[in-house]
């Protein structure tokens, strides 16, 4: 097992100390980093004890250690999971050859790329969540928020030891240009579209962490399954962190559920206006949020029709999620049957050569765990005598990356004509009303063991705390 070092300036796993020149350079963009969470990051709360899980080293006790801590003071720590001993290449041209400890020249510019993507949407998603803390509905959500902040910081910093150890001075500019983008800036946006999404209430923060940092999940498996051996180490260490962003998403999605439901007993009815004077939020609203979330989240696999996807594929870069549980890693063969807009109003379906789809099959697989929180939440739905289910949209709904971007289809996934959309949308997405009910919610309840009337409480504490555990000393 590799040994932690957490004496140094940044606690790593890496030998760090051992590289005088990459030290340096990474001591350099620290403070970088530190002004960046300082100006762009919950820095309101910056001088507050936070119950949090620092990681101290990768095994099963080192990954989770609790303690208070101000945010500024979090041990920012480069993580790679174990070396795999005798590693082989699992996928594409180079399938069974050993991995590779350094960057292939010809790979450099697709390695590159990828990496700085995976490392832009950690920052980002910090600015986009930058508010929150204002409107929380409990110190327990609170905490939550900051340590998906405070992993997101980390991932940033998984990325840029990456790009300053492995590709020089290129690596070092764009490490300082994952700090000068923003979410949402008109000049310097962020790359990927939903990390320009603005998240200004609970509801988008737990949809996100349901439907993006799932994206976040599917795209780190992919990556972990690298024949650049560091990279997937990386990815690895980070996927189990990226586990409690989506428990906090899920959960939180089931506790608006289960407050919605029992408003909704207490009332006799699931009318939505009469959930809404009681100041929770009616399902149909919810509905509404997820068709947003996930049909933003969709987008982030990229094109079906890949040509980057069916290079990277290639060229041992990018796996497909779990790649082992296929049987064919070449995937020269195989084709992939597509369903794409064929004329004014029409479909029809295109073979594509396996590889080029790569971006598809990822998808779909993230599609089906998607529903499985779906699943759970109309059994709860169901077992509380209602009929009204909760549904995920088709993938060809409101898309603006790939074959079916700006193609009208109804959530069925139906094909319609642009007035009949433009007509549409407005109740398939969050109204201009359903977001100022919601913000109008957003109250902030810091009393230890209280909760906004819009929210269940959670069924147990982090770490198992109590109930009404002081998890952010204000
Ligand atoms: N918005 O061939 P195409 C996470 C660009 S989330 C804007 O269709 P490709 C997290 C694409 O970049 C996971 N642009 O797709 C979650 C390319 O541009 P260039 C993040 C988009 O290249 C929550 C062009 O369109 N990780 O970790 O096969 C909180 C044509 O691309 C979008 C990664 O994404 C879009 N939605 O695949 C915190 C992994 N989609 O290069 C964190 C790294 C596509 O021609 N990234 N484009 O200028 C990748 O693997 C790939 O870049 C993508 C796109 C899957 C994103």
């Amino acid at each position: 097992m590799s040994s932690v070092n957490l004496t140094d300036r940044i606690p790593n796993n890496v030998n760090l100390s051992n590289d005088r020149t990459l030290q340096r350079a990474l001591e350099h963009w620290q403070p970088h980093f530190l002004s960046w969470w300082d100006e762009m990051g919950p820095s309101e709360f910056s001088q507050r004890d936070v119950y949090l899980r620092t990681a101290v080293g990768v095994d099963a006790e080192g990954w989770a250690s609790y303690d208070y801590v101000r945010m500024p003071e979090y041990r920012w720590g480069i993580f790679l999971a174990d070396e795999t001993p005798d590693r082989r290449i699992g996928f594409g041209d180079n399938y069974g050859q050993p991995v590779w400890q350094q960057v292939p020249g010809e790979f450099r510019s697709q390695f590159r790329r990828l990496i700085v993507t995976q490392g832009d949407t950690e920052p980002a998603s910090v600015e986009q969540q930058r508010a929150l803390g204002q409107t929380c509905p409990s110190l327990y959500d609170l905490r939550n928020l900051f340590q998906v902040n405070v992993e997101e910081g980390r991932h940033l910093w998984a990325m840029v030891y990456l790009l300053h150890a492995y590709f020089g001075r290129d690596g070092r500019e764009e490490a300082e240009e994952l700090l000068s983008r923003h979410s949402g800036d008109v000049d310097k946006p962020r790359i990927l579209s939903t990390f320009n999404e603005p998240i200004s209430d609970w509801l988008s923060f737990f949809c996100f962490t349901y439907f993006t940092d799932r994206d976040g999940k599917y795209q780190l498996k992919s990556l972990a399954e690298s024949a650049f051996d560091p990279l997937a180490r990386t990815c690895r260490f980070m996927l189990t962190e990226e586990a409690h962003h989506m428990f906090v998403g899920e959960t939180g999605l089931s506790r608006v559920i289960r407050r919605a439901l029992e408003v909704m007993k207490e009332l006799g009815t699931d009318d939505p206006a009469a959930v809404r004077r009681t100041g929770a939020i009616d399902l149909p609203l919810l509905q509404r949020y997820l068709n947003f979330w996930f049909s933003s989240s969709l987008d982030l696999f990229g094109s079906e029709m890949s040509s980057n996807a069916a290079s990277t594929f290639a060229n041992g870069i990018k796996g497909r999620p779990d790649e082992t549980l296929y049987t064919d890693h070449l995937a020269l063969e195989e084709s992939f049957e597509l369903a794409v807009p064929h004329g004014d109003s029409g479909t029809t379906t295109e073979q594509v050569p396996m590889r080029n789809a790569m971006n598809e099959v990822a998808r779909l697989a993230y599609v089906k765990d998607c529903e499985m929180g779906l699943k759970r939440w109309n059994m709860m739905i169901r077992r509380a005598g209602h009929e009204l289910q909760l549904s995920l949209p088709a993938v060809r709904f409101r898309r603006s990356i790939g074959a079916w971007a700006n193609v009208p289809t109804d959530p069925q996934g139906n094909r319609i004509s642009a007035d009949a959309y433009a007509h549409g949308i407005a109740g398939w997405l969050p109204t201009a009303d359903d977001r100022a009910y919601v913000q109008r919610l957003m109250q902030r309840v810091v009393t230890p063991g209280k909760m906004a009337g819009w929210l269940a409480p959670p069924d147990r504490g982090i770490n198992n705390k109590p109930g009404d555990f002081e998890y952010v000393r204000l």
